[in-house]
């Protein structure tokens, strides 16, 4: 049994998207970010970086002591190779696989999130930071649709940990004021992902988000900035 350590953001679906994809077993324990408890010290001897997600697998391949591992990626490499699934086992659709999810580590998630915070989060609005993070963004998106106009997946012809770890981030573009305008083949990606029945459910761990489109769901939008803003300010 694997222990999952989450909450309802982008980093935390990659792997419960991932986990709902390779039917394994899992325990959800939520982390209430607003409350901080990612900075527990039960949960730094989990994640010495105090943010989620982690894992605990009970029952690692090695068959030894129970392993715990921190960053989405490399969570995702470890149950790919655990499961022998989600990445190719070639040389060079391994590596494809790899450098699109390092793409996604080094790139999408910290560019997108930076672009959150400023355009939506915080209550100063600095113009040259949203403008910063938002091209950028954008430029990223550009690089991934092209990359989507000569393969069907990004690391070629099956839907791999790649994909997984791009959509959980692109999918939020509306949350960071970021166009996928003009993009076609990023949006055939994204419209081909969101009906998956992993992917679907995924997202929903551990709580299903209002979404930020919703006119109903304004008060809980309200309820949601509100709160992330207090915790960037930290
Ligand atoms: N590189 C890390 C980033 C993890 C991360 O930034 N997680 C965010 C949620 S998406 C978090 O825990 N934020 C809480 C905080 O900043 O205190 C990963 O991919 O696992």
């Amino acid at each position: 049994m694997i222990e999952l350590f989450t909450a309802s953001t982008p980093n935390g679906w990659k792997v419960s998207v991932a986990l709902e994809a390779l039917g394994l077993a899992y325990e959800v324990r939520a982390i209430d970010l607003m409350s901080q408890a990612q900075k527990a010290p039960e949960y730094l001897a989990i994640n010495p970086n105090g943010r989620i997600p982690a894992i605990i697998d009970h029952a690692p391949t090695d068959g030894g002591a129970p392993i715990t591992i921190f960053e989405s990626g490399a969570i995702l490499v470890y149950l790919a190779e655990k499961t022998g699934q989600l990445m190719p086992t070639d040389v060079r659709g391994r590596m494809a696989c790899l450098q699109w999810l390092m793409f996604q580590m080094g790139g999408i998630g910290p560019m997108m999130g930076q672009a959150n915070v400023f355009f939506r989060y915080m209550p100063e609005k600095i113009p040259t930071a949203i403008m910063r993070y938002q091209n950028e963004s954008r430029r990223l998106f550009e690089v991934l649709d092209r990359r989507l106009g000569e393969s069907e997946w990004l690391a070629g012809d099956a839907f791999s940990i790649a994909d997984i770890a791009n959509w959980c981030w692109v999918r939020t573009y509306k949350w960071s004021g970021v166009s996928v305008n003009e993009l076609p083949h990023l949006r055939r990606w994204l419209d081909a992902i969101k009906t998956r029945e992993a992917c679907l459910k995924g997202v929903t761990i551990p709580h299903p988000m209002p979404s930020l489109d919703d006119d109903e769901a304004a008060e809980a939008k309200a309820n949601f900035v509100k709160g992330a803003q207090t915790m960037v300010q930290r």
